[in-house]
């Protein structure tokens, strides 16, 4: 018998807990990847015609992947409130207003590759509520460090849907198998290689960086003579990151002055992922872990992978 999310059940301190709420995410997913196989011959794929807090372009996926992502979080009974990259304000969840946990997400990570057929994601994260239950639930409680972080982990729409999470007992993968529709572990205990691999990055945009980055990735290449590979979203550029060794980043530039990425449901899931398997994650000169956040939207700069390839990007 192969072993599923229950298994999460037996994982460290929280694993218990947790694993409600990360079979709820594996509800999610499956439902959302069952919508994008059949988008495009819906008429699915496109703009939904409005932007979302960050000034993007909403396509009518994103929408319906954090209605669908909503509700299976309210499904579980264990979480009070969701903060979405999708929603301005957070969203709490009244009927369980007193639950312990909020999750932030970003339910479909890196959707301009919908409609080229390419990779997407959904990026979460799991904090402890600081209010008391009997409060209504606050944005303030989703403001903490990514070392409060209790569980994280992404899924990744590609050839197969894979689940990828931690409870801080380090990082396993478990595969969405449709015979027996349910996830089944296929990556236990994934640990980064502690170099090579790729650097994976936006070079287009390498004229503008702050910070010298340029030069650094310059002289990173000189050193180790890595490969280059760039999805466009961040969960597939990760993943490959986590499997092959390298490093993936997003760095400050004259049009992003903070970054691109969002700390609360990109970076910070992303970094304790990383760091979980063994890896390293920066946002410039402080580990993305011990950054307080002071906005539900806020963007950072971040250097995520291999010990040996981050400290020689950073220098
Ligand atoms: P660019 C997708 O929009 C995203 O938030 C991440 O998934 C991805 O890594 C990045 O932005 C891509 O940004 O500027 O290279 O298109």
């Amino acid at each position: 018998m192969p072993s599923t999310l229950n298994n999460i059940a037996k994982q460290g301190e929280y694993g218990s807990a947790m694993m409600p709420v990360i079979q709820g995410v594996g509800r999610a997913a499956i439902e959302i990847a069952a919508v994008l196989r059949g988008a495009v011959l819906r008429g699915a794929l496109g703009a939904a015609g409005g932007e979302n807090v960050q000034g993007e372009q909403q396509q009518m996926l994103d929408v319906l992947s954090d209605e669908i992502f909503l509700e299976e979080m309210r499904s579980t009974g264990f979480v009070c409130a969701v903060g979405s990259e999708e929603q301005e304000e957070l969203l709490v969840i009244e009927e369980y207003s007193h639950a312990d946990y909020l999750v932030l997400v970003d339910p479909l990570d890196g959707s301009s590759n919908l409609d080229v057929d390419g990779p997407v994601g959904t990026i979460f994260s799991v904090v402890k509520r600081k209010t008391p239950n009997s409060e209504t639930p606050h944005v303030s409680d989703t403001l903490q460090s990514g070392r409060h972080v209790i569980a994280a982990g992404y899924v990744l729409y590609g050839p197969s849907t894979m689940l990828v999470c931690s409870v801080g007992a380090g990082v396993h993968g478990y595969t969405f198998n449709p015979a027996a529709a349910r996830f089944e572990l296929s990556h236990a205990d994934m640990r980064i290689p502690e170099s090579g691999g790729y650097y994976s990055v936006n070079e287009a945009n390498k004229a503008k960086w702050a910070d010298n980055m340029g030069e650094n990735l310059i002289r990173l290449k000189q050193e180790k003579g890595l490969g280059m590979r760039y999805v466009g979203a961040m969960v597939a550029d990760m993943h490959r990151t986590i499997l092959k060794g390298g490093v993936f980043l997003y760095p400050a530039d004259d049009k992003n002055v903070t970054g691109k990425l969002r700390l609360l449901y990109e970076a910070i899931p992303m970094g304790f992922i990383m760091e979980q398997a063994g890896g390293k994650s920066m946002s410039k000169d402080i580990a993305v872990l011990d950054i307080e956040p002071e906005a539900l939207h806020q963007r950072v700069p971040v250097y995520l992978g291999s010990k040996d390839n981050v400290d020689s990007l950073l220098g």
